[in-house]
Formats: structure tokens, sequence, C-alpha cells
């Protein structure tokens, strides 16, 4: 039996890696972190958490911690970006508690898998996919000093001999239900509801996740590594419940539904916009929805319920891009999904991504001239990214010879990625660039855009962002 039965949870810090200059990064609580740290408790486990909250020092809060007190373990968040980041608070466990078992998760990890474990002393044992129940079964095991990995799905462990092992990956769980709200009382809540980068104006902001799972299979794409294709989802209450506890106990006025596609069971939306209009009056929301199931209907009803925003992932203007990319929507769909907003007073964000193999020059500046056309509230187009787990992903050319070369798995990363075989990253970065100045320069976008801003420091990093984007245009940066 361990004497301790409190295990340390660390979302790897990620903002440094923005490198100040991309407004709206603000604080952001990691549900996957707080939904294992919930679950652990109903189960009778202490948990703490660290994340990146403007004030703490996630570095030095995890060598304090560790070095003042025993936890049955470390967990450790990551996406590829922050890999490294979580590889160096790794390390800083490893010198404060040489004896504490160190595991990582998240969406790197899922797309790597045993790999990671191969190259990565400071590491001891990972989970892919979902992580409640393997976590669970682990700290168990941990508690009652019997260690059986090979009894976990979803695991990867080293043997004696440092032959990496795993147990296959664990189901994703049915019902969702049984995961209790996310542990949101870990943090001082107040640091991220009130610099949220999904903030409505001056609104204290919080998010959710009210489904998992996506059953659609874009090629740009890894998060069916984590949640699954199969689209599964919290009953009704449960969502609204957990609103009315935002509401309620953090003052929380405007929910960001980061759901990978919140609208693709339309009864179900229905139903969940019904009870937002009379359970939850005066409350705002913001989702992602693909263009192929937004009707005049859907926008009418999200308009109802509260919803100001919904952003888009429309990717290309070029139908033919849009096939060979496995998105399965039509250009003509986006204009009306960007119109049916306009017309029902809902704010629209665009997406857009460029730079695949399969596309040439013209196509690029197609997508760029068809988004800037577009009309909607805003837009974004960001240089592809081939992330590990999906089929852009080459390791022979983008497997990083560093930890460090995983920091530019980042849609503003830098150097951008050399894929498109008609354009250069650099050369791309600048059509981006322009094409954003362009946009954004206009009098009532730039007013629009000034509205967003909440601080000093908004206006600050947007102000740096603009200046990186000019400098790019005259060949520097
Ligand atoms: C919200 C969100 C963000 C937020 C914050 C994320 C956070 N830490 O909470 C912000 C805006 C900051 C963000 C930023 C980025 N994001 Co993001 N994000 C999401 C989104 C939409 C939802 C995340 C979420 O809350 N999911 C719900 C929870 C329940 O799931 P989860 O976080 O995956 O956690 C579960 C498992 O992963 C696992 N797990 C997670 N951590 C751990 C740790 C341990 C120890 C264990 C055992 C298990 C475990 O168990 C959890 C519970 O089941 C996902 C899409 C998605 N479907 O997940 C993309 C997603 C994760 N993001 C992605 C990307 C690309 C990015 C950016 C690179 C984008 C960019 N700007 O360039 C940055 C990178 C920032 C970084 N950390 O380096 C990709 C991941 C690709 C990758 N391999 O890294 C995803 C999958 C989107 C996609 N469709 O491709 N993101
Ligand atoms: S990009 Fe969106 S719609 Fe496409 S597979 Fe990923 S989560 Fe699903």
């Amino acid at each position: 039996m361990a004497d301790t039965n409190t295990v340390l949870l660390v979302n790897a810090p990620y903002l440094d890696l923005y490198g100040g200059d991309v407004p709206g990064t603000g604080y952001y609580f990691p549900l996957g972190l707080g939904y294992i740290a919930s679950y652990l408790q109903k189960h009778g486990f202490g948990v703490e958490l660290v994340c990146e909250d403007g004030k703490t020092d996630v570095m030095e809060e995890v060598r304090s911690r560790l070095a003042s007190r025993a936890y049955l373990c470390l967990g450790v968040s990551c996406m590829t970006s922050s890999f490294n980041s979580a590889l160096k608070i790794a390390s800083a466990a490893k010198e404060a508690a040489p004896a504490t078992p160190v595991i990582f998760g998240g969406a790197h990890i899922s797309a790597m898998g045993g790999s990671v474990l191969s190259e990565q002393p400071g590491i001891d044992l990972l989970c892919t996919g979902e992580g409640e129940i393997p976590m669970l079964q682990l700290v168990s095991m941990l508690r009652d000093g019997f260690e059986d990995w090979s009894q976990i799905q979803g695991l990867f462990w080293r043997d004696d001999k440092g032959v990496v092992h795993n147990n296959g990956p664990a189901p994703f769980h049915q019902n969702l239900d049984d995961f209790p709200f996310p542990a949101r009382d870990l943090v001082d809540f107040d640091r991220f509801a009130l610099h949220s980068h999904v903030a409505s104006g001056n609104r204290r902001a919080g998010t959710i996740v009210t489904s998992r799972g996506c059953p659609f299979n874009c090629i740009f794409c890894s998060a069916h590594l984590t949640h699954g294709r199969k689209y599964r989802f919290h009953s009704d209450d449960y969502v609204v419940d957990e609103i009315r506890l935002l509401r309620e106990h953090y003052g929380i006025e405007h929910v960001f539904i980061e759901d990978d596609s919140f609208t693709v069971v339309k009864d179900r939306v229905e139903r969940l916009c019904r009870r937002f209009r009379t359970d939850l009056p005066n409350m705002t929301f913001g989702c992602f929805s693909r263009v192929d199931i937004f009707d005049e209907r859907m926008a009418a009803m999200l308009q109802s319920a509260g919803v100001r925003l919904v952003v888009f992932g429309i990717e290309s203007g070029v139908p033919e891009v849009l096939k060979k990319m496995n998105k399965g929507a039509d250009v003509g769909k986006a204009r009306q999904a960007i119109e049916l907003c306009r017309r029902h007073g809902i704010e629209s964000y665009a997406s857009f991504v460029v730079g695949f193999p399969f596309e040439t020059r013209r196509d690029i500046q197609q997508t760029i001239d068809f988004g800037s056309r577009l009309d909607a509230s805003s837009v974004t187009f960001n240089p592809l990214v081939p992330y590990p787990g999906t089929p852009l992903f080459n390791p022979g050319k983008h497997l990083p010879s560093t930890p460090e070369g995983w920091e530019r798995f980042l849609t503003s990363g830098t150097p951008p990625f050399d894929i498109c075989p008609e354009v250069t990253a650099s050369e791309l970065k600048r059509m981006v660039d322009r094409a954003h100045l362009r946009y954004y320069l206009q009098p009532r976008r730039l007013l629009g855009l000034l509205r967003t801003l909440r601080s000093w420091r908004d206006f600050r990093s947007l102000a740096a962002a603009a200046a990186r984007m000019i400098q790019r245009q005259f060949g520097g940066g």
C-alpha cells in the first residue's frame, strides 16, 4: 500500500510557443485533465492540477509540489506542439521526486504511441485515447502496491529490459455521464473566466464538451485518435446541469462548446436549444459546425438558444481540393452557412487550411479569394501542419531530430512546412499574411477586431502579430 492517495496532474505549458504575437490565446482550462481529475475524485483519490493561468510558473510549481509531499504519480497532458514542454516537466519531476511514476497522455501521445516510451527515459508510462478509465485502474494499482500493467488497456509500459509493451487500445466509454463534470474547482477559475480566448465581449466565459468522437474523416485531422469516430454524447440533463453550474457557481455568462461538431445530430441540437431557451435564459454560446449540416432551421434554432458565434472549418474554396481532403462538404454550402449566420445575427468564423500536396498555387489563391469574399465575421487561412497520426505525416520528412522540433507543429509555427510542390513554405506564409492583412485592415473589420480586445496585453499581441506579418511581406521573419 502506498502512503498517499493523491495524484498530481499537469497541462504542459504552451503559450510561449505563440511568441506573444497571436491575439486571443488566453488561458484555457484543460477539460481533458479536468475530467480525469473528477473521475479519480469520484473514486476516492485526491487530485491536484497545475496549468497555465497567467500567474503560475508551471515548472516551478511542479518542482515545489513534488519536493514538498508524496504523490501516487504525475500525469502530464500534451499536444504535439507542447510535447517538448511536457518533456521538460518530466525531467524536472525526475529530479525533484525520482520515485514518482510519470505518465503522459493527450493528443500527441495518442498519435505516437509506444515510440515515445522507447525514446524518452524520463517517462514511465503512456496512455493513448481517453484517460479516465485507464488512469483510474493505474492509480488504484499504485495505491494498492499491485502493479500489473498488462491488465490495463490503453497503457504502454517498459519491462525490466526496457522493452515496450501495451495491451491494445481501451474501448471508448459509451456512457459519458459516468464521468462527473470536469473538476474546475482545482484551479482559481476566475483566471480562466476573465481571460479566456473564447471570450465574448466582456462576458465571463467558460468551455464545455457535450460530445466526443467525430464520424468524419478529414485527412489533416487526428481528433479520432483520442475520441474515436463514433459520436457519443452526454444526456441533455447533464449538459444543462453543467452549464447551470458554470453560471451559478462560477458566474459564467458565455459558454463555448468545444465539441468537434456540436451540430451533428439534429434532433439532439433541437432538444438542447429548447432547454437552453427555457432553463438557461440570458446565457450566450459559441460552437463549431460543419457547413453541410447548417441550414435555415439550424441557424434559427441556434440563434434563439443564445448562440452568438459559429466556427466553420470550411478549409478550401476549390471543390476538387475539398474532395481530396475528404471534407465531404461543398463551397455552395459554405457560402450558404455564412449567409445564414449573417441573416440570423450570428457571428461566423471561417477557417481554411492551405498548402496540401495536391494543391496548385492557383488553388491556394482561389481559396484565399473565396474566403476573403465570403463576408464572414472573421477568417483565418492556416498553413497546413502534418500532424502525426494523419496520412500527411511522413516520418522520413517530418519526424524532428530533437524534441524541440515538435514545437513548430502549430498553425502559426515557424518555419512552416514545405509540403505543397508549387509553393514554398515561406511563400505560403507570405500569401496567408497578405490575405489576413487585406481582410482585417478594412475599416469595418478593423473596428470589429479592436472591439474583441479585452486588455492591453491583447492589444500588444495584435500589434506585434500585424508587425510581423508586414515584416514578412518584405522578406523578413
Ligand atoms: C479546446 C482545444 C484547444 C484549446 C485548449 C486545449 C486544452 N489543453 O484543453 C486551445 C485553444 C488552447 C488549443 C490549442 C491548440 N490545439 Co487544440 N483542441 C482543442 C479541442 C477542440 C478540444 C480539446 C478538449 O477539451 N477535448 C475534450 C477532452 C475530454 O479530451 P482531451 O483533451 O483529448 O483529453 C482526453 C484524452 O486526450 C486523454 N488525456 C489527455 N491528457 C491526458 C493526460 C494523461 C496523464 C492521461 C492518462 C490521459 C490524458 O484523456 C482525456 C479525457 O478523456 C481538440 C479537439 C478534440 N476533439 O479533442 C483540439 C485538438 C486537441 N487541438 C489540436 C491542435 C492542432 C491545436 C493547436 C496546435 C492549434 C494551433 N493553434 O496551432 C494548439 C496547440 C496548443 C498546445 N497545447 O500545444 C489538435 C491536436 C493535434 C495534435 N496532435 O496536437 C486537436 C485534436 C484538433 C484537431 N481536430 O486536429 N486546443
Ligand atoms: S476536421 Fe472536424 S469534421 Fe473533420 S474529422 Fe476533424 S473533427 Fe471531424
